[in-house]
């Protein structure tokens, strides 16, 4: 048996005084103003929200739990054979704030195992589902249908002291990530490979085994590691992160929270932006008869897609103003495994123009490329080219993140999400005009 409940109880107990104390103490000290940009906006950089998971510098880049990706990928203990590390030891790093050890990622790989196995009725569902049913309509489904499962809901039922409810979400928790990766892979069996469905390996870990239920030989298991990982968490206000914290926020259970994590997640300037770059593509590879284009004929298909009123998929951030790391980690995996993909040669192509033809266009507060224009590419050359099914990819890895922060939301007792709105015409009387 592992011993993350445990550890997470120790350190719980230790961070518990620091909440109280901020709020108790300091809880009038002024962190920012907000400005009517900000509040029509979509609240874009409102400081307004606690995690200690990850912590994203518009410079920078993501840092799980204080760390770079490069340090990530080095710490962690890795699977034998393989460049990445276990998924497993991941998971702890994001809830504990600890690098495991070799015996810590073994024992939470064994109990994600014990607890892996995916309700029958879940399966009998999806293949109810139309048959046009996009993967992540299905995935949210299936995840959603699993809610009679919650060990909160019972809890709570019964009557939980809040100062426990952390337990019962932690259960929730790993419950649910464990089983993620099979419902993905039968998703992608089921709809796209003739219901050929491959029983799990009790004896991979979580990158592994994905893998092989998917039905892809390696590196497929690092990518499926590297992949699951990269996408864990971007801290708490993007939409699919955000949505998790705030649904939970109701003492909704896990897999209420998780199943509507995943619906924002399924937007095009979300997650779906990594099927959009794929389809993208496509389209001029379409128009070029396959060739790679020049660097000024690739201006004119995105000049042609900016002036038609859309953007381009797979850059552009909301925080970010550089290159997003988690691109640029694909991208050294490409340049090492498929340095003469074709697709990634497109990818490549479009680096070079895009970055100035936005800068140009005059919208686009960041330029570089962002998680979703490089992660297809790797996909589609490992044989995975129903990119309907990506995003699914990116909603097991941000799982890992989301249930991680609402073990701690629940643990540190954070409050029901109930910002405050304003009608325009008070907007105006702030702004002076009425
Ligand atoms: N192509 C064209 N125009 C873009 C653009 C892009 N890639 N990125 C931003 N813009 C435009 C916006 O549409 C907006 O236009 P208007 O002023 O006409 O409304 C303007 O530039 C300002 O936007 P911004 O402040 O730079 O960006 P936002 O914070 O509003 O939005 C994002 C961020 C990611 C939605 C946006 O950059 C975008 O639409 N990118 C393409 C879709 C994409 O790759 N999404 C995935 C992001 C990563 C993820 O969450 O998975």
């Amino acid at each position: 048996m592992s011993n993350l409940k445990e550890k997470l109880a120790a350190k719980i107990e230790a961070h518990r005084p620091r909440t109280v104390k901020l709020l108790k103490e300091y809880g009038d000290t002024k962190v920012g103003e907000v400005t009517i940009a900000q509040v029509i906006g979509g609240m874009r950089g409102i400081k307004s929200l606690t995690t200690d998971i990850s912590y994203l510098d518009p410079m920078e880049g993501i840092r799980f739990r204080g760390y770079t990706i490069p340090e990530v990928l080095e710490k962690l203990p890795k699977v034998p054979g393989a460049e990445m590390p276990y998924v497993e030891g991941f998971f702890y790093l994001l809830l504990t704030g600890d690098i495991p050890n070799d015996d810590e990622v073994a024992a939470v790989a064994e109990e994600f195992n014990a607890r892996k196995k995916v309700p029958q009725y879940v399966f009998k569902m999806l293949r109810a589902m139309p048959e046009d049913s996009h993967p992540m309509v299905m995935f949210s489904a299936a995840i959603l249908s699993m809610q009679r499962e919650s060990k909160f809901a019972k809890e709570y039922a019964e009557g939980l002291n809040k100062f426990d409810a952390w337990k019962p979400t932690y259960e929730d928790a790993m419950d649910l990530v464990a089983k993620l990766p099979e419902i993905a892979a039968f998703i992608y069996r089921y709809k796209y490979k003739d219901d050929a469905i491959i029983e799990g390996d009790p004896n991979l870990d979580m990158g592994g085994n994905f893998a092989h239920m998917m039905g892809i030989d390696k590196p497929y298991d690092d990518v499926a590691r590297m992949y699951f990982l990269l996408h864990s968490d971007h801290e708490s206000g993007n939409v699919s992160a955000h949505t998790g914290h705030l649904v939970a926020s109701a003492l909704s259970d896990m897999y209420y929270s998780m199943s509507a994590m995943v619906n924002g997640l399924a937007g095009p300037l979300h997650g779906l932006a990594n099927q959009e770059v794929l389809r993208w593509i496509q389209g001029v590879m379409d128009k070029m008869d396959n060739k790679v284009p020049t660097e000024e004929e690739m201006k004119k298909f995105v000049w042609d897609t900016l002036n038609s009123g859309q953007v381009i998929p797979g850059f552009g951030h909301a925080v970010l103003r550089k290159t997003d790391p988690r691109y640029s980690t694909q991208r050294d995996f490409c340049v090492k495994h498929l340095p003469n993909d074709p697709i990634f040669e497109y990818v490549n192509v479009l680096y070079n123009v895009v970055p100035d033809i936005l800068v140009e266009h005059g919208h686009a507060k960041n330029p570089w490329p962002n998680v979703d224009a490089q992660s297809g590419v790797i996909q589609w050359h490992y044989g995975l080219k129903e990119y309907d099914f990506y995003t699914v990819l990116f909603a097991v890895g941000r799982a890992l993140g989301v249930a991680a922060n609402i073990v701690w939301d629940r643990a540190l007792g954070y409050a029901l999400e109930r910002p405050k709105s304003l009608t325009t015409d008070m907007l105006e009387k702030i702004a002076g005009i009425k």
